[in-house]
């Protein structure tokens, strides 16, 4: 799973990759020109559940990949600032847009005052712009192709010359909720960043974790207004948890009533907005977390881990997490007739663990 970050300046997009993809992602940035890069792995409780039951080698969680797209500000106007910056992120499966509502006299905002509505407006405008910049020329370049009775060219042009208008008018294409399951494909095949689902963050100020103040509320009412999701959180002090050991980050956390680091949330929003859930495979050599899509058949699950697992597919032995922790064992599972064996069919449930059979 792979998120871009955007936002102003100075809002804390570095910080924040810094607090989610641990200190190592800190560094390595310089000048803010280039985009960074970390990959976060997602905690979670029930790969330490598993390991419970299930002696192991090693333990390989999911991983989330961010990339912090910097020096996004207004342009111009013709996107095209923008653009060469968010090349980086057209093929990312969600944006996370870091909105500042921290007040610290000793970082400055760019346009001098903290105004979650006025910032979030300021790189909507961007967003717009820079999928503008892609669709003119596409429209131009698929006109052309469709003339020479190029069809799929056609339906290229059918989708582009209806964002075309959306986009004129401001808006993001997600502003849109009819776009089919093809023309998001062209969508997607564009890099449109407006259509991609977007989680909001408020970068709140170390008084205010809860984000119960009224910027980080009002960044909530934005975002469920554009259909997104909203997490509140202090980059600042996320990033400096991230530098801890596990001792001092627990105790660290304690003493600010926090019940964990912001990865938690944050990555459990990003799986509900995507619409994602997890299987898990359990052995010997290794007990790892998969993320697929929520109703994905077993099959497609398996196709998560290799094509050829997919292709050859025969069956799924399934148990849950949940009859792991009850009865302990493998063995204890199946002989309470717990074991499922599963065919093609088979929708995959969130939390299954499972064996796959397959022929190549
Ligand atoms: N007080 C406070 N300062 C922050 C917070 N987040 C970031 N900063 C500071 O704001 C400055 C800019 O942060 P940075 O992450 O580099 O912003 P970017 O330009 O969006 O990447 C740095 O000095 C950070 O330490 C926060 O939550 N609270
Ligand atoms: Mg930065």
């Amino acid at each position: 799973m792979e998120v871009g970050i955007v936002g102003l300046p100075t809002v804390g997009k570095t910080s924040l990759l810094a607090a989610l993809g641990g200190s190592a992602a800190a560094h390595s940035g310089g000048g803010g020109q280039k985009p960074n890069l970390a990959v976060a792995p997602i905690p979670d409780p029930r790969l330490i559940e598993i390991t419970r039951h299930i002696q192991t080698k090693k333990v390989i969680p999911a991983t989330l990949q961010l990339v912090d797209v910097p020096g996004l500000h207004h342009s111009g106007g013709d996107g095209k600032g923008a653009n060469a910056f968010l090349s980086h992120v057209r093929q990312v499966d969600a944006i996370c847009h870091v909105v500042r509502c921290f007040e610290d006299p000793m970082v400055p905002h760019l346009d001098g005052t903290v105004n979650p509505a006025r910032d979030i407006d300021a790189i909507d405008t961007e967003l717009v712009l820079a999928d503008l910049a892609v669709v003119e020329p596409a429209i131009d370049r698929a006109s052309r192709a469709a003339r020479g009775n190029d069809r799929e060219a056609k339906s290229r042009l059918t989708v582009l010359e209806k964002a075309l208008p959306i986009l004129s008018e401001g808006l993001p294409l997600r502003s849109d909720k009819d776009w089919s399951k093809e023309e998001m494909h062209v969508i997607r095949g564009y890099g449109l960043i407006t259509a991609m689902p977007v989680l909001y963050v408020a970068n709140v100020g170390e008084d205010d974790l809860a984000g119960a103040s009224a910027n980080a509320q009002k960044v909530k009412s934005i975002a469920e207004a554009a259909g997104g999701e909203f997490v509140a959180l202090c980059a600042k002090l996320e990033a400096e948890l991230a530098e801890f050991d596990e001792a001092g980050r627990a105790e660290m956390l304690e003493s600010l009533g926090l019940a964990e680091p912001a990865i938690g949330p944050f990555a459990r929003t990003l799986l509900r907005l995507l619409g994602l859930t997890y299987f898990y495979t359990a052995g010997e050599k290794e007990v790892r977390a998969w993320i697929i899509p929520q109703g994905a058949t077993a099959p497609e699950a398996a196709g998560a881990i290799h094509s050829d697992i997919q292709r050859g597919f025969i069956r799924a032995e399934c148990f849950s997490v949940d009859d792991l922790a009850k009865h302990r064992s493998e063995k204890a599972i199946r002989e309470a007739g717990r074991l499922r064996s599963e065919g093609k069919g088979y929708v995959m449930q969130d939390g299954d663990i499972v064996h796959f059979l397959f022929n190549v």
